[in-house]
């Protein structure tokens, strides 16, 4: 069976790939002219507006994620909007900085939802992962995307972008929605 992954975020699709490796679904892109407006308020919402449009459309399975970062001392922003903070990876973390500051609680959390649709846009399967972290001053480390190179996690003492991309793939927010998906994943035939 064909799985549509409903992204246009290259780094997303890397790392959601590497999650499906070895089942028994034939993973195809999303057709790129082929967006769909986020207009939900929770990453649960857009994650299956997402799924549910790209799957009626297409007319196969669809998943998507929605994510975003989220920082205490900005009382949750970027949040939602994560991907709409700046024009690019660069600009996006330099604002945040920014709006940070000098500010002493530099607690942040990564938030993922995924879902899964039928080729109906019927929800089939969704799940939420969450990785508590902090704000860094600056950028440090090479790997990963968006906001990674920032986001720090003191239990590995590495951010994100330090990281190996399994040990990432292992404790992130996406990885830790993913784990709760894909037993169920397999069960869907
Ligand atoms: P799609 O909607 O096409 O999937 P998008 O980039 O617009 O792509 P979102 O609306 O979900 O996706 O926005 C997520 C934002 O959070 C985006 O700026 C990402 O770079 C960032 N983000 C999500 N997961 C991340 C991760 O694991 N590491 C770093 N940044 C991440």
């Amino acid at each position: 069976k064909k799985l549509i992954v409903a992204t246009g975020n290259p780094g997303k699709l890397n790392e959601i790939q590497e999650y499906l490796v070895g089942l028994d679904w034939q993973l195809e892109l999303k057709p790129a002219e082929l967006e769909i407006e986020e207009t939900g308020t929770t990453f649960i919402e857009n994650a299956c507006l997402k799924a549910s449009q790209v799957a009626q459309a297409v007319g196969e399975w669809a998943i998507a994620d929605d994510s975003g970062l989220a920082v205490d001392a900005l009382g949750g922003a970027p949040g939602l909007y994560s991907a709409r903070y700046g024009k690019s990876d660069q600009d996006r973390i330099a604002r945040l900085l920014t709006e940070l500051g000098e500010q002493q609680n530099r607690k942040a959390q990564f938030i993922c939802a995924i879902a899964i649709a039928g080729p109906d846009g019927v929800i089939a399967l969704q799940a939420e992962g969450i990785c508590p972290g902090e704000i860094l001053d600056a950028p440090c480390g090479k790997g990963g995307f968006g906001y990674d190179p920032i986001f720090y996690v003191p239990q590995m003492q590495q951010t994100f972008a330090q990281m190996p991309p399994e040990v990432k793939q292992r404790i992130s927010h996406r990885g830790r929605a993913m784990n709760q998906l894909l037993p169920q994943l397999r069960q869907l035939k």
